[in-house]
């Protein structure tokens, strides 16, 4: 949000002068929310559309109709791409992730990511663990994840984040990021 300010200022004779001056607010946290209904239709800043999909048959998802699914064949989910100089110009210094999980199974492997990377090459990649989280099966919980940012970045690198599988299945609703600076 940029909020401009306009200063009219009078002269002496008929002209007037406009003075244009940009206040930027500090720290306005943006908040990134994806409930996975229009995936399939494209949302920018958002990769792997494959895994997107309707709950089985009897299983309501938590929000709407789609989730983005991991399994044998799809490890990673539905995932957030983003230089990190398109979400702020400041640099980050923490990464929350939120969202919904929900898994059929016990999984040690279950984990969201955020892989910050140069070109490729990884700069900075962190697992959360939702082991603990999915400890009741069958039904959606919560979880929230921080991460901090504990290595230099820089605004040409690119921040990634999304859930890992370790080829069993789960789903996931309602990712929500949010950036501590
Ligand atoms: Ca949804």
């Amino acid at each position: 949000m940029v909020v401009t300010v306009v200063l009219l200022v009078g002269c002496s004779n008929n002209n007037q002068n406009q003075v244009t001056t940009e206040v930027k607010p500090d720290a306005v946290p943006a908040v990134i929310a994806n409930d996975m209904e229009n995936a399939l239709s494209g949302v920018p800043s958002w990769i792997n559309e494959a895994t997107v999909v309707k709950m089985p048959d009897g299983i309501k998802a938590h929000s709407g109709e789609f989730v983005t699914r991991v399994n044998q064949e799809n490890v990673y989910s539905y995932a957030f791409r983003e230089t990190l100089s398109n979400i702020n110009p400041k640099l980050p210094a923490a990464v929350i992730v939120k969202g919904f999980v929900y898994s059929p199974e016990p999984n040690t492997a279950l984990s969201i990511i955020v892989d910050i990377n140069e070109e490729g090459n990884s700069v900075l990649w962190k697992a959360y663990s939702l082991t603990d989280v999915i400890a009741d099966l069958n039904q959606w919980k919560e979880f929230s994840a921080r991460f901090t940012i504990d290595q230099p970045v820089k605004p040409e690198h690119q921040l990634k984040v999304f859930a890992f599988g370790g080829k069993k299945t789960a789903y996931f609703d309602d990712f929500d990021i949010s950036f501590e600076y």
